[in-house]
Parts: C-alpha cells; structure tokens; sequence
C-alpha cells in the first residue's frame, strides 16, 4: 500500500488545486474523506479546542501527535499536520519529524512564530522568529525525514505580523532555499487582495498553499487561477458541529423532548457505519464461525444469452459463468471475492455447455430444463438444503463486484435485500438500451429525500417499489446489480410465493416472463411487492458490473487485476 506521503505527492502532480479540510479527530477526518475531500488538515486549533485549552501552545506534541495519528489511521486520504512552531527549536523539529512520520503523515506544516505561538486571528502578539532560526528548522526537519515522501511545509506569518509583502517574499525564498517543498502564505483580514498580491509575485517552482479563513469569499477556482495549489479550510468542520450542537440542545431544553430535532440528526445507523460496525460484523463473520447465521451463494448460470449479448462470438460455446476476464473465468472471480467475504458454500447451477463449468471450491447442480424453464427455476435447483438456516445470496453469473460493494450487502438485517446501483443513469450502456439486453431497473420509495443526499454515498437504504425491464430510464431510480440477499426467513416467504405463483399462474404470463417457468428474480421479486411483502435494498454508486456487451467485457478486462 502506497504511504500517505506518496499520495500527497500524487496529489501535488496532478492538474488542478488540492482541497483539505480541517478536523481534530478520526471521525471529523472520516466525514471529511466520505465528503470528498483530497486530504485532512489536522488542525492545532481544532486540537486545542477539542482539549477546550487556546491555540497558544498549551498542549504537547503529544497531544498533537495522538490526534494526527488517530485520523491517519481512520481514512485512507492524506493528513497534513500542523506543528505550529515545531515545539521548540531544531532538537525537536528533528524528534517531531520522526514521530509524525511514523505514524504515517503525509505532511508537516511548521510555522515562523516564536514560540509559544498564539493562533493567527488573535489579536495583538504575534512575534516572529528571526528569518535564520526558523530556516535551520527546514533544513533540520528536511535531514530528518526518512521517506523522501514526507512534505515539509513552511508557514509564513508575516502577514499576519503585519509586516508586509516584502518580508513575506523575503522569509518565502529563505525557506524555499531551505528546502520547503510547499510555502503556506497565511493572511487574517477579510481582503483576499494580500494573497493575490503574494500569489502574483511568487515566481518560484514551489506550491503555494492558502488557509482563506477570513477572505473566504474567494473561491477554489479564483485560488487555482492565481496558480495556488492547496487550499485549507482549516477550521469549517468545528464550527459548523458547535453552532449545530448548540442548536439542538437549545431546542431539548426547550421543546422537553427531542421529537423535532430527530430529523436533523445522524441516523443511528450512520454513526456505526462510521464506527466500521459493517466490518466488525463482517470479520465475525469471517473469523468467528460459530453463533452466526452462515451464508450461502447460489449462482444461476444455466442460459445460453446467445439472443441476448452483443458478444457472441466470445461466450457462443461457453457459459457466461466461464468467460475468460484477465485470465479466470468469471465464476472464479466471484468465488475469491465471496469468500473474501466469508462466503464459502457456493452453488453454481449450469444448463447451456454445464461440462464446461469448472472452478474449485464451487458445488455444481444441473437444471435439466434449462431450455424451457427461466432463472428461477435453476436458482431453486441451487436450493438443495431446503430448509437452510442461513442467510442466502443470489449473484448472477455475468456480473463482477469487488468486496466492498458485497459486503454493504451482506451487512444488511433486512429479509430480502436487493443491491442497487443509483448512478445507473450515468452509465454508459444505458443509451444503447435497444440493442443491449434491456436493463433491471428499480423505483424506489422515499426517493427524494435519498437524492438529497446521495452525493455523501451513505449507503441509505430503501423500499423497492417495482422491478423490471418495462420501467423506463426517466422513471427509475437505479439499477439492480444482480446481487440479493435473503434471511432464513426470506427465502422461505420467497419459496413460498414461488409455489403458490406456480399453481396460480400455471402457463400463463407472469410479471415480465411470457409463461410462469420462464419466471426471473425480478418477477418474483415484483410479486413478493405486489403482496405486501418489504424489498429492501441497499445503494451503491460503484463497486460491481455486468458483462452483457463487448465493450464490458473490454473494459472488465482492463479494470480487473490479473
Ligand atoms: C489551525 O487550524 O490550527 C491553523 C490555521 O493553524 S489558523 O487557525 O488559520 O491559524
Ligand atoms: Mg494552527
């Protein structure tokens, strides 16, 4: 795995301006990572607030340190640490360098103030080093790093001392002759004017990072016009928390119950998503094997699709189960990563070319009446346990998916749970919706109120109202993936629909199948809805596709690791 430090860098060479955002904690860097930012700033000021001690140097390294490292380990973007002075002189910029570097910061910011330094927007002492000390402390911490990764960041506060542009310029060379790999140019009045002034004077091949705190009118886009590369919002997370915290408590105290603030809230069920709680149930899963209800795959593999792909000169004499994607058949992908999840009973049930189905580790049935039956009639040949205790996940065959999206699914409590993919419309193959095999889109209740906030990728979950191939784009709000899941007691209830539909609908049509054994999932899913029963499903925008066209099957070629 590539060190924060390396995907900091990577972020320096790529195109455009980098934007962090402050936090103090792992949970504050969590919601900055799933927010989409490109790294977290952990920020001394939210630190010592958290500590409720002033951004004066009153806490420790230590402290510091304990925060940084907390939120390096929670996310997977970078974290640039803010060092203040650097805790002392050149002795401790060396042992600091080492410490933060060990727990993986990407970066150390270090700032030209006397110690102990007073936070920027405080008025009145705001005394800077001499330009020659702090220099040694550049060159100090630039010796000690031991990954050439490792960013040192220099600070300049000469603004902020009121000092003027020329000593900024003047202390921002001195540092880059130092070996800064980047200059944070701060500032502290509302006029964003001295940045611009600064930002248009630097001729130096070294990024300029900005903090715009109390210019913040200014936008991403002005910052990277004027050729600056990082932006920090160093503070925003804190802020935003204590005036909503504020708020609810106000309206507690008020109301005598928490009832109208209950929408504003968190859901539970976000808060333990956070924790990592669908991975701890995974790991149990997985690790403990006792006291958990097991899951068992089916995979109908039985058609022919010869009608239905645009790639039939690939998959003509196989089925699409055995498709050769980066040298393993599909069916072996699905194995690794179903197991990586703790999946290990499989049943694969084949039907066109059955002989040519081969993968270890998977038990493989055979639907004789492949030809005239539909897919539901090979996933119940896979349901050779009839009354099995535990959990079961149907996966179609021609689909690939990768452990994260499986595991949101398998996470899920819920007695049928299909996965959904909502970014559907986005999807390149939905224009060519006529020639392709038509997809299995899905309208979901509360959809609105799961739009608003979709761009976060929560994961919410929701009802499905309807399933099939007959709704139309503009009308859908996802796609089904080909992944479901079913408790015990789903699968019974699934079962039996399934008899009762056989003796109800005979020959007849049946939802979107032209005869009842020619039923899908989807049509028994739709007349589990249809009967009142609750279809879950759990949102994905990523993680998984389907190989249903040639251009799939490239692009699965070149996504997949070998
Ligand atoms: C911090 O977040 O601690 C900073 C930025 O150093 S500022 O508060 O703007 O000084
Ligand atoms: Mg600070």
């Amino acid at each position: 795995m590539k060190s924060k430090a390396a995907l900091l860098r990577q972020l320096f060479l790529r195109p455009g301006i980098i934007r962090l955002v402050g936090a103090h904690d792992a949970l504050g860097a969590q919601l900055a990572e799933r927010a989409g930012f490109d790294g977290v700033w952990s920020s001394g000021l939210e630190i010592s607030a958290s500590y409720g001690v002033p951004d004066a140097g009153i806490l420790t390294m230590s402290e510091y340190l304990a925060a940084a490292e907390s939120m390096a380990d929670a996310v997977n973007i970078p974290i640039v640490a803010d060092c203040d002075t650097g805790y002392g002189n050149s002795n401790n910029v060396i042992h600091m360098v080492r410490k933060f570097e060990a727990t993986d910061i990407a970066a150390v910011c270090i700032e030209d103030k006397l110690f102990p330094k007073v936070n920027s927007f405080v008025p009145g002492r705001q005394e800077l080093a001499p330009i020659a000390e702090f220099v040694g402390k550049i060159v100090a911490a630039k010796n000690a790093q031991r990954d050439p990764d490792t960013m040192v960041i220099a600070r300049v506060e000469a603004l902020i001392a009121g000092l003027g542009q020329a000593e900024a310029l003047k202390r921002a060379h001195a540092y880059v002759e130092a070996g800064a790999d980047a200059i944070l140019i701060h500032h502290n009045t509302s006029s964003a004017q001295p940045i611009i002034d600064f930002a248009r004077g630097w001729k130096v091949n070294v990024p300029l990072v900005v903090v715009p705190t109390t210019y913040y009118t200014i936008t991403a886009k002005e910052l990277e016009d004027l050729g600056i590369k990082m932006v920090i919002y160093a503070n925003h997370g804190l802020r935003a928390s204590i005036n909503a915290v504020l708020d609810v408590y106000a309206e507690i105290l008020q109301t005598q119950s928490t009832a109208s603030v209950e929408k504003r809230l968190a859901p539970m069920k976000l808060v333990f998503e956070l924790q990592g709680m669908p991975q701890l149930k995974r790991n149990e899963e997985i690790y403990l094997r006792s006291g958990v209800a097991p899951t068992r795959a089916i995979i109908p593999a039985a058609g022919d699709h010869l009608d239905e792909y645009s790639m039939k000169d690939i998959a003509a004499d196989i089925p699409m189960a055995m498709l050769d994607v980066n040298g393993k058949p599909l069916l072996q992908r699905q194995r690794e990563v179903l197991n990586l999840s703790g999946v290990r009973e499989l049943i694969a049930v084949g039907g066109y070319r059955r002989e040519k189905i081969t993968v270890d580790g998977i038990k493989l049935l055979e639907n004789h009446l492949w030809e005239s039956t539909g897919e539901m009639a090979s996933i119940l040949v896979g349901d050779i346990e009839q009354k099995y205790a535990g959990r079961t996940l149907i996966s179609y065959s021609d689909i690939l998916f990768d452990k994260d999206a499986l595991n949101r699914l398998l996470s899920c409590e819920e007695d049928i749970v299909l996965l959904v993919d909502t970014s559907f419309g986005s999807h390149r193959h939905v224009p060519h919706q006529e020639v392709d095999r038509r997809l299995d889109l899905v309208r979901l209740a509360d959809s609105e109120a799961l739009q608003a906030r979709r761009n976060m990728n929560w994961g919410d979950q929701s009802r499905v109202l309807k399933i099939g191939k007959h709704i139309q784009v503009p009308d859908a709000h996802g796609e089904f993936t080909g992944l479901a899941l079913f408790s015990a007691k789903g699968w019974k209830l699934l079962r039996e629909v399934y008899e009762t539909s056989k003796r109800r609908y005979g020959d007849a049509q049946f939802h979107e199948a032209p005869t009842f054994s020619k039923a899908s999932l989807t049509d028994l899913v739709q007349e589990l809805i249809d009967q009142g029963h609750t279809v879950s499903c759990i949102q994905v925008t990523s993680g998984w596709m389907e190989i249903h066209s040639f251009e799939d099957y490239k692009l699965a070629c070149k996504l997949v690791a070998r």
